[in-house]
């Protein structure tokens, strides 16, 4: 009896991963700019109960946006676009400076700490259902305290993030 139950129980679950709107996004948030410079970034934690990619990402407040990540080449961190963020099931991915960005570039005015910069998720989950999901990022110096809060930049105004010498 009891095992038959764990069967429905572990059947329920699956299902559930199938058919429920089930990415959740929290500590998003952007850095503020200077009032020269034409691109932004936003970052945002993503934890999906099911495999999912994270494909396009939009805001009111710049032309384009695009996905970022961060590689080292020949000692120097790059950023390339990706066409999209893999979100493995049950595993928050915390986008953070040095790491996967969402880069707003041009963007139409500059973003000042306590602005809201409004982003629009798309993401396709797994047998390519896809999800639409709005956040508020707004714009502070540092990441919002969490568990998955990287230490780089204190003191030092975020070195690793190339966005500021562009
Ligand atoms: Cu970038």
């Amino acid at each position: 009896m009891q095992a038959k139950w764990l069967m429905a129980a572990a059947a329920a679950v699956l299902a559930g991963s199938v058919y429920a709107a089930d990415v959740q996004v929290s500590n998003a948030w952007a850095r503020p700019t200077m009032p020269a410079q034409p691109v932004g970034a936003a970052y945002v934690t993503l934890t999906s109960a099911g495999n999912a990619e994270l494909v396009k990402v939009a805001s009111p407040v710049a032309k384009k946006v695009e996905l970022h990540t961060m590689t080292m080449k020949d000692g120097m961190m790059e950023m390339r676009e990706i066409a999209s963020l893999p979100l493995p099931a049950g595993k928050p991915v915390t986008l953070m400076p040095g790491g996967n960005h969402i880069m707003l570039i041009d963007l139409n005015k500059p973003l000042r700490v306590g602005d809201h910069v409004p982003l629009h998720l798309t993401i396709k989950q797994a047998g390519s259902k896809q999800l639409e999901l709005d956040a508020d990022a707004v714009v502070s110096d540092k990441a919002p305290a969490g568990p998955m809060q990287m230490d780089h930049g204190h003191g030092m105004d975020g070195g690793m993030d190339p966005h500021m010498k562009m």
